[in-house]
């Protein structure tokens, strides 16, 4: 249930509120979102109230009533209407009067779980508020594969998939999109970005139409990765040349193939030339040619291409300008204004790999005629597994806020993706979620911030990451302000700390890079060819990034932003080994050197890490605090209390040994 246990409610100091006699789903249709609205009502004021609602579809004489109507459907409602843009809703609570029409059918849903989720907070104030998403792409990616496994998943099997084929019982699936719609998500990818052609074979299709139609009634729209080499791999086709009219034919007849099972398909999520998929590279065609033949096959559905800019090649180490980090501008950049206007350029925050800081993807700097849209990640696949607490939000907010200073204006890197900073009318986010079978969905209970923060940030980006927390932890556990304080504290705290005993000063996360992408294992980074670089000597550490001297990436932004990392004076200490390659015995702005900030912050993170099963412990037997959910993040806290001391001694050991500098605390090495 997550965030939608809709419990009675605890810890609130006011009394019930004046509840509505009955529950008008305005000429709601079965499957519509308007009429699981009417069902989500009856549900949610039944848990949190004990009081059974009748739902009807048409007006009654009962005065006191819900409606929820679509806005074309209305002739009778306030002008604040006219403000609704697509999917908005507007919530008019008056007493026991609640009236929330929906622009769309979703709309009106997400309308309802505002009301519901303002009465399971204890919130029972009046209010009219219109409400209108900041864009329209709020999209998740699953990475499911055929098999039942997930890729980088890390709350079990697939809710989807099984042994090739999309699995019968459904029952999972229509739970998560009850809960994503419940955040305003709007569509999902079903299966991993390194797709497999059999999902788009027909027997499949139709079972992905299963899955669409379990979607439909919480206005989540279904959408697919696709396997570029498709044409062949299925198509009995000798190529596939997206220019080869065979190929272009193929596309077009998938498409149709898939609207006709499903006739409100989001789009396709295309991976190519990355990391051995294939792509148009092979065929000497542009990524831009690529991507606009799905482009032209979907756009008479009014469907969308995701094309990610997750593109670079392999590189040598011993080429002190080699540089992983510049590829997808290198790539992309010189394509900008050639992707057709359905298509959207689906960009990672930084441009390695979701790691623990990195600064905002230059990418979106360099594309002012394209659309674009940020991949976030809520499996937190560097970032402990979900086996630590990490929420993210914070992490997400030094991107969001980033000012790439474009023609030297404000340029933020949240006003960009909604296509608002360059007047694009397509954008938005995708977040890779991966959840699974497990109980939890994400395999941990605390792990659920973050896919609730994500959704609630899609919809407005403005949102303070400690104010989204506060509300998820209620709608979670409890009102009872020690509840909320302390995990408020402990996640807040959470990042900071993963930062502190993981990679520091934008080298990095640290992690082993090669297989799992869990734990530390820095001697991982270097000397492979996947360019996740920290270019450690005995003397010095950092990639030098520079036009100057380096790789030239501090190029790819604009020149006011350029300017400051280009500088080492100017570059803040959070990522001078991501733009700077230095002595350890360099002095940073806090006045401490690069080695013993090393050590200092190892073991300030791994303290903080402790601090999190005092603090979890402080919390048993208060309100909304189960025994069952008790003991299971008690164990993850004291997993992660004695990971983050792993962690600890095997960077500050890793550094110490190849430096030979020693601890100035004289923890680390023989003193
Ligand atoms: O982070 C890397 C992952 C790959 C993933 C890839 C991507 C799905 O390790 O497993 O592939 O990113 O984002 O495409």
């Amino acid at each position: 249930q997550a965030w939608l246990r809709y419990a009675p409610l605890t810890g609130s100091k006011t009394g019930p509120p004046a509840l509505p006699q009955s529950i008008i789903a305005l000429n709601a249709t079965q499957s519509s979102p308007v009429f699981t609205a009417g069902q989500e009502l009856q549900n949610g004021i039944s848990g949190i109230f004990n009081k059974h609602l009748t739902v009807s579809s048409s007006h009654s004489s009962a005065s006191h009533a819900w409606s929820l109507v679509q806005r074309h459907s209305s002739r009778t409602h306030s002008e604040r209407l006219l403000e609704l843009e697509v999917d908005g809703f507007w919530l008019n609570v008056k007493g026991s009067a609640v009236q929330i029409v929906g622009q769309s059918d979703r709309g009106a849903l997400y309308g309802a779980f505002e009301y519901l989720s303002m009465l399971a907070r204890g919130n029972f104030s009046d209010v009219q508020l219109v409400s209108n998403p900041a864009a329209p792409v709020r999209w998740v990616n699953q990475w499911d594969n055929m098999d039942g496994s997930i890729t980088r998943g890390f709350g079990g099997a697939s809710i989807f998939f099984d042994n090739g084929v999309i699995v019968s019982d459904l029952t999972r699936a229509a739970e998560y999109a009850r809960l994503l719609s419940s955040i305003r998500i709007n569509a999902v990818v079903v299966n991993d970005v390194n797709a497999n052609f059999t999902t788009i074979q027909p027997g499949n299709l139709q079972g992905i139409g299963r899955i669409a139609d379990v979607f439909r009634p919480y206005g989540v729209q279904v959408a697919l990765a696709l396997d570029f080499a498709s044409p062949m791999e299925f198509g009995n086709l000798t190529t596939y040349d997206p220019l080869d009219p065979g190929v272009i034919q193929f596309w077009d007849d998938i498409t149709e193939n898939i609207y006709d099972i499903i006739p409100d398909f989001a789009g396709y999520l295309v991976k190519a030339d990355s990391e051995g998929t294939p792509g148009p590279l092979m065929y000497n065609r542009t990524l831009a040619q690529g991507a606009n033949v799905f482009a032209k096959a979907i756009e008479p559905f009014g469907g969308i291409v995701m094309y990610r800019a997750f593109v670079y090649n392999l590189l040598d180490e011993s080429v002190w300008t080699a540089d992983r980090a510049k590829a997808a501008v290198d790539f992309f950049q010189p394509l900008d204004g050639q992707f057709l206007d359905n298509v959207i350029i689906q960009i990672k925050y930084g441009p390695i790999d979701f790691q623990v800081r990195e600064p905002a993807h230059p990418l979106f700097a360099n594309l002012l005629n394209t659309n674009v849209a940020l991949e976030l990640q809520v499996a937190q696949e560097y970032l402990g597994q979900q086996c630590h607490l990490v929420y993210l939000p914070p992490l997400w907010d030094t991107v969001l806020n980033f000012d790439l200073r474009v023609n030297n204006e404000t340029s933020l890197v949240k006003d960009i993706i909604t296509g608002k900073r360059f007047n694009r009318t397509l954008g938005g986010s995708a977040a890779v979620v991966n959840v699974g079978a497990n109980d939890t969905w994400l395999g941990s209970h605390l792990a659920m911030s973050n896919l609730y923060a994500y959704g609630r940030l899609a919809w407005d980006w403005s949102l303070q990451p400690d104010d989204i927390l506060k509300d998820w932890i209620q709608l979670t556990f409890s009102q009872d302000k020690t509840v909320v304080d302390t995990i408020t504290q402990m996640s807040m705290a959470s990042w900071p700390a993963y930062e502190n005993y993981s990679g520091n000063l934008g080298e990095q996360t640290l992690n082993d890079i090669l297989y799992t992408h869990f734990g530390p294992n820095p001697q991982t980074l270097d000397n492979t060819p996947w360019g996740q670089w920290t270019r450690a000597d005995h003397t010095t550490i950092g990639m030098d990034r520079t036009v100057s001297n380096g790789t030239g990436y501090s190029g790819q932004y604009p020149p006011e932003v350029f300017e400051v990392y280009e500088s080492l004076e100017k570059t803040p200490d959070d990522l001078v080994l991501w733009f700077h390659h230095v002595n350890y015995t360099h002095l940073l702005h806090s006045g401490k050197t690069v080695i013993q900030h090393f050590y200092d912050a190892h073991y300030e993170g791994a303290k903080t890490a402790w601090s999190f099963v005092p603090m979890w412990e402080s919390l048993k037997g208060r309100p909304g605090i189960d025994e069952e959910r008790f003991e299971d993040v008690l164990f993850r806290q004291n997993f992660q209390a004695g990971h983050s001391i792993v962690w600890r001694d095997a960077i500050v050991n890793f550094y110490h040994n190849i430096s030979g500098i020693r601890d100035d605390a004289g923890r680390v090495g023989n003193h």
